[in-house]
């Protein structure tokens, strides 16, 4: 395709198909939008970023990342839906004009671009990168057990079969090191929002212990108004909390690592729906997850801004 008029955004795509978007939406929309090449998957593919800035350096910034586990399309979907929404918001919504003059915006969308041909080509259900290693039979480390924080703890595995495998040491993963690098690099992230589905949560630090943290009051109650906002689109209900108190202790976890360098507004997201269609979500329902999602996203950006 030679644009972005011609996508769809209530269809699942591959993942040419989400570069060749990438490549046609930065180019219609160079003004605000760019895209930064982090780094390369263990099969060599590349790694995008979209960057939406409105000028600056280094200007104070939100990450929100989708797809890190392959078979969890809808926020694959959700991630387009918001690109496509921030450009075209941009001028018209205040609270996101706001964002924009002050803060950059960087979205990563395909986490696991390895991971996520395997779930196109072979097998829909792939949750891991597809990394091998001498010796090792089972194939591919759990990217979000993967980070140097609480790394080997609880509720992750030594074993490489295991669907939650830490790897071999923390940051081993090139889809991993790729964000460390970039995002301390930078260095003025204020916020990171880490994108799975399902489950219909919303949650913040600590993964790896029930220990409560230094602004836990403050990330609670930031939970509760981006949940309500979620609401009110569709009607549709999210628990919130910590990780480890409202769904289940997991260690070497994206938003633990953003939290223990720096990023105090660390979220994760558990997109639609509670089990009845699962990863399996169907294409219908990617316009009302985004929709409700963006709601939550904006409330959470929102307080970082004016924090
Ligand atoms: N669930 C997440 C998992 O990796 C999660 C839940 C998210 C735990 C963020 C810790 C941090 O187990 C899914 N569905 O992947
Ligand atoms: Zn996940």
């Amino acid at each position: 395709e030679r644009s972005t008029s011609s996508f769809s955004y209530s269809s699942y795509h591959t993942l040419e198909e989400i570069y060749s978007w990438i490549d046609n939406f930065v180019t219609e929309h160079s003004d605000i939008v760019s895209k930064i090449h982090i780094g390369h998957s263990f099969e060599n593919r590349s790694i995008l970023v979209l960057k939406f800035s409105t000028g600056g350096s280094q200007r104070p910034a939100i990450w929100i990342d989708t797809g890190i586990h392959s078979r969890e399309w809808i926020t694959h979907a959700t991630g387009i839906w918001t690109a496509k929404k921030i450009v075209s918001e941009y001028g018209k919504d205040g609270i996101l004009t706001n964002i924009l003059k002050a803060m950059d915006i960087f979205i990563e969308l395909v986490t696991n671009p390895d991971g996520f041909a395997f779930t196109h080509s072979m097998n829909r259900l792939w949750r891991k990168n597809k990394s091998i290693r001498p010796g090792v039979f089972c194939i591919g480390v759990d990217l979000n057990r993967n980070w140097k924080s609480g790394f080997g703890g609880n509720g992750s595995h030594s074993n490489p079969c295991s669907e939650t495998y830490h790897g071999p040491s923390p940051q081993s993963e090139p889809e991993v090191a790729a964000i460390v690098d970039f995002i301390t690099g930078h260095g003025n992230f204020k916020a990171l929002i880490s994108i799975h589905s399902y489950s219909q949560m919303l949650m913040y630090p600590y993964g790896h212990s029930v220990e409560p943290i230094s602004n836990q009051k403050e990330l609670y109650s930031l939970a509760e108004d981006a949940v309500k906002a979620l609401y009110e689109v569709h009607g549709i209900k999210y628990i919130f909390g910590s990780i480890s108190t409202t769904l289940y202790v997991a260690s070497g976890v994206t938003v633990d690592w953003a939290y223990d360098n720096g990023i105090k507004y660390a979220f994760t997201f558990e997109l639609r729906d509670t089990g009845h269609y699962g990863f399996l979500l169907p294409a219908t329902q990617i316009i009302p997850t985004a929709q409700e999602t963006w709601m939550a996203i904006r409330t959470i950006m929102e307080h970082t801004l004016n924090h």
